[in-house]
């Protein structure tokens, strides 16, 4: 049986994963494949709750390394629970976000070492890495204007814009030294034209040899 194929979805707030996915995932069903959606930090039940604790508001005062460990604990049980035993009966899984937001995120937005997050990455994830990475860019001063309306913010989204800009840094520095993974789409574009460049980028990653049965 052929494995599945890790698609993860990437960005800064209010890039539009959420808006995106959905439309993905239609995509690929179209196609016959079978898909398997879900989100970081988070997935099955612990890691959701590990997920409440990372982003509570009330925990102002976290450690930049107790964040880094929790959102590597709620992906090692993501992975081992749900993402490599789907893999591996062919399913596909398309995720909201994955370890490069722990790169963008506690490496560059909080400064920790990249070689800490290497170590991380290998222990918790074993070999599953993302087939294709999409990450949608936008310019740091619009996600925050399109989420400015949301009452709810989240720990994380208290930050102040230049921890923004060096999440966004971090996230096109990682789709630059890895071109053949990563697909980058100018999410400042209006909904419809957002959704075509995603859509054509699955369409290529599909016709890649060996990608389909
Ligand atoms: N985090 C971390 O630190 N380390 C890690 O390892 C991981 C995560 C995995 C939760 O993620 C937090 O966890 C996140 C990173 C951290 N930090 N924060 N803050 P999340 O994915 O759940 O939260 P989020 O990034 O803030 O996602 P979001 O708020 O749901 O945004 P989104 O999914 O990218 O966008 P959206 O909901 O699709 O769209 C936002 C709004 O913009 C909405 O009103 C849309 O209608 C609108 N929108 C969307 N697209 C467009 C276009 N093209 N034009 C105009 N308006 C648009």
């Amino acid at each position: 049986m052929n494995r599945g194929r890790l698609i993860t979805l990437e960005g800064g707030e209010g890039a539009g994963k959420s808006t995106a996915l959905a439309a993905c995932q239609a995509q690929l069903q179209a196609r016959g494949i079978e898909v398997l959606r879900t989100r970081e930090p988070g997935g099955p039940p612990l890691s959701e709750r590990i997920r409440e604790l990372v982003l509570a508001a009330a925990e102002s005062g976290m450690a930049a390394e107790t964040e880094l460990l929790l959102v590597f604990a709620a992906r090692a049980e993501h992975v081992r629970k749900v993402i490599a035993p789907a893999l591996a009966r062919g399913t596909w899984v398309l995720s909201d976000r994955f370890t490069d937001s722990s790169y963008a995120y506690q490496g560059g937005g909080r400064g920790l070492p990249a070689s800490a997050i290497a170590w991380l990455e290998t222990f918790a994830c074993g070999d599953t890495r993302p087939d294709l990475t999409v990450l949608l860019d936008l310019p740091v001063a619009q996600g925050l204007a399109r989420m400015a309306g949301r009452g709810d913010r989240d720990r994380i989204e208290h930050e102040a814009e230049p921890f923004f800009e060096r999440v966004r840094a971090s996230f096109r520095q990682r789709a630059a030294a890895e071109p053949g993974r990563f697909v980058v789409v100018d999410a400042g574009q209006p909904v419809a034209a957002v959704a075509a460049q995603i859509r054509q980028a699955l369409d290529a990653f599909l016709a890649r040899p060996g990608v389909l049965p």
